[in-house]
């Protein structure tokens, strides 16, 4: 497992971000894991977490030119790794948008820099049906912007119908024709329980579950 991927799990559970129990997902699906990203609630942990993404987007080759943090929880995300790029000496555009457009004031839904003409990386928590990305995607081409990769912090590689042959993440990457990188996705998830005692209890749930919706 590469570095960030494990650093990126163990901050997960000491953020209490990773927790293991009966969930129900925006699916229906009864998941034994819920990962929740509003846990990263620090400058601390959100600065350790941008690294986590900084590490992954680079290390896959990935090329872009604006960050994009759908509402709500990518907002946090895309400024911490805006912050992170900056530290590391690229000062990167920034933009999000609002769930409720607004009438009065600047008004509109989007907030930041403009994307027309750039190559948008949008910066979320998690992908489970790929509903959420699909969203971002589209608010961006309406603004011009060219979605050029989509990073996020766990990828619960699942796929949208049992009789699909593809994840959502894999099955979004297909059809807009761009990368999605997760910094860590269940298989980490799995091949770190494996090896911790802390989560070794979980495991079976977690191998049943991918039985059932995952891809193995
Ligand atoms: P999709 O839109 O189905 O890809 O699910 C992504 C969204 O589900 C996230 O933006 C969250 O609102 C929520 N979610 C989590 O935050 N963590 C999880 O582990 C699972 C979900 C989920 O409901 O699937």
């Amino acid at each position: 497992m590469t570095d960030h991927r494990s650093r990126f799990l163990h901050l997960a559970l000491r953020a209490d971000a990773l927790r293991f129990g009966e969930f129900t997902l925006k699916s229906g699906r009864i998941s034994p894991y819920f990962f929740n990203a509003g846990r990263f609630d620090s400058g601390a942990a959100l600065a350790e977490l941008a690294a986590c993404y900084a590490d992954a987007a680079d290390g896959s080759g990935l090329e872009f030119d604006l960050l994009f943090g759908p509402a709500y929880k990518g907002i946090p995300l895309a400024t911490a790794l805006a912050c992170e790029y900056a530290r590391r000496g690229r000062d990167l555009p920034l933009a999000f948008n609002r769930k409720e457009a607004k009438a009065h004031g600047e008004g509109g839904s989007l907030i930041g820099a403009p994307l027309a003409g750039r190559r948008v990386l949008i910066v979320d928590d998690v992908i489970t049906a790929g509903t959420a990305i699909r969203e971002a995607l589209a608010i961006i081409r309406e603004a011009g912007g060219a979605p050029a990769g989509i990073v996020i912090a766990l990828d619960r590689q699942e796929r949208v119908r049992e009789d699909a042959a593809e994840s959502a993440a894999q099955a979004v990457a297909a059809e807009y024709g761009i990368p999605v990188v997760a910094v860590a996705g269940l298989d980490d998830l799995l091949a770190f329980a494996d090896q911790s005692a802390e989560l070794s209890a979980h495991r079976d749930a977690l191998l049943a579950y991918r039985a059932r919706y995952g891809l193995a």
